[in-house]
């Protein structure tokens, strides 16, 4: 164990090492200024976003329980017996134990995430739980290629990707990442995904500008991490969070704004914003049930079943790869 806690550590250290830096200095001096949401996630940003999913504004956590809650007989139907399960993005294993309960005949869980420290302490925590299941963590970036533990390599395995976080996906990211997991699955996989569902603005943009401020937080702390990190001088007051439904295009935008015209220094360059100016540091996708059909059978996936929460805000889907 003390093995591959050392290896995870080596990875993340050779992530904050070398990209963090530039992807920051390159979306800062780029027009109009822009972060990459994958930032938000260091240790205050995990515990503010679990915060999050505890707000009674943000209604996808609790609306897709619920589904997984009522529904895992229905969906355990699609996991063959003896399959290994591949979590990507695991985080806490909350949502997985549902799936878990209701589908015994699971071998192997595969947990599949960048963060090296939960996944090791969820993993211990599921071995005890469930002594008969194989938990064969994987520290990766899931968006990217990686191989599948070779404990797990004869069995048919079933893709779980929850909490609508293919919606920070842009679409053409969406779609490559769907073909990526449908290469990583292989033939005859089943693939769970959970999709935000498009619904009423106001809806929407209450739950990601929540009247306790705790999204306003989690955005603002990426400005925090990149003081502590890259040896810059934010004033965190001196921006404000911006949250709100671009129906357009389909998705929540989150901005943060100067409150007036300032300069920073991010790793000895100097930043200028005017009063007003944002940075984009996420958007968040919504889907209709059609859309985010049309989205999987173009990326290699065949629509199998869906179960919907009962006000209709929330899907999980279940996807079989399409050229089997
Ligand atoms: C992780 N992801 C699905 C969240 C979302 O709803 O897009 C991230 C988030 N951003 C603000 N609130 C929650």
């Amino acid at each position: 164990m003390a093995a591959q806690i050392q290896a995870a550590l080596r990875y993340e250290g050779a992530e904050a090492g070398s990209s963090f830096a530039g992807d920051v200095i390159a979306g800062l001096t780029a027009r109009p200024k822009r972060l990459s949401p994958k930032y938000f996630y260091d240790e205050t940003g995990a515990q503010l976003f679990e915060a999050i999913t505890a707000l009674p504004e943000y209604y996808l956590t609790r609306c897709e329980l619920e589904i997984l809650r009522e529904r895992a007989p229905d969906i355990a139907r699609f996991f063959p017996a003896d399959s290994a399960l591949v979590e990507f993005g695991s985080g806490s294993s909350k949502k997985v134990r549902m799936l878990l309960a209701a589908a015994p005949t699971i071998a192997a869980y595969v947990p599949v995430d960048i963060s090296s420290q939960m996944l090791i302490q969820e993993a211990e925590e599921l071995r005890r739980d469930h002594p008969r299941l194989a938990v064969l963590p994987v520290v990766a970036d899931f968006t990217q290629p990686f191989s599948l533990p070779a404990a797990a390599a004869g069995m048919p395995h079933t893709g779980f990707f929850p909490g609508s976080t293919i919606g920070n996906f842009e679409p053409h990211d969406a779609a490559a990442f769907l073909r990526h997991a449908g290469r990583m699955l292989g033939p005859g996989a089943t693939l769970l995904i959970g999709i935000d569902l498009v619904k009423d603005a106001s809806i929407l943009n209450a739950a990601y500008d929540d009247a306790a401020g705790v999204t306003a937080k989690f955005n603002l702390n990426l400005l925090a991490r990149i003081n502590r990190g890259l040896d810059a001088d934010f004033d965190l007051d001196a921006f404000c969070h911006q949250a709100f439904y671009n129906s357009e295009r389909a998705r929540i935008e989150m901005h943060l704004a100067s409150r007036k015209r300032q300069r920073v220094r991010v790793c000895g360059r100097v930043i200028d914003f005017r009063a007003g100016e944002t940075i984009h540091t996420e958007n968040s996708y919504k889907y209709t049930a059609a859309s985010f059909k049309a989205l999987a059978r173009g990326s290699g996936w065949v629509p199998v079943a869906a179960w919907p929460d009962p006000q209709g805000y929330f899907l999980v889907q279940a996807l079989a790869r399409g050229d089997d």
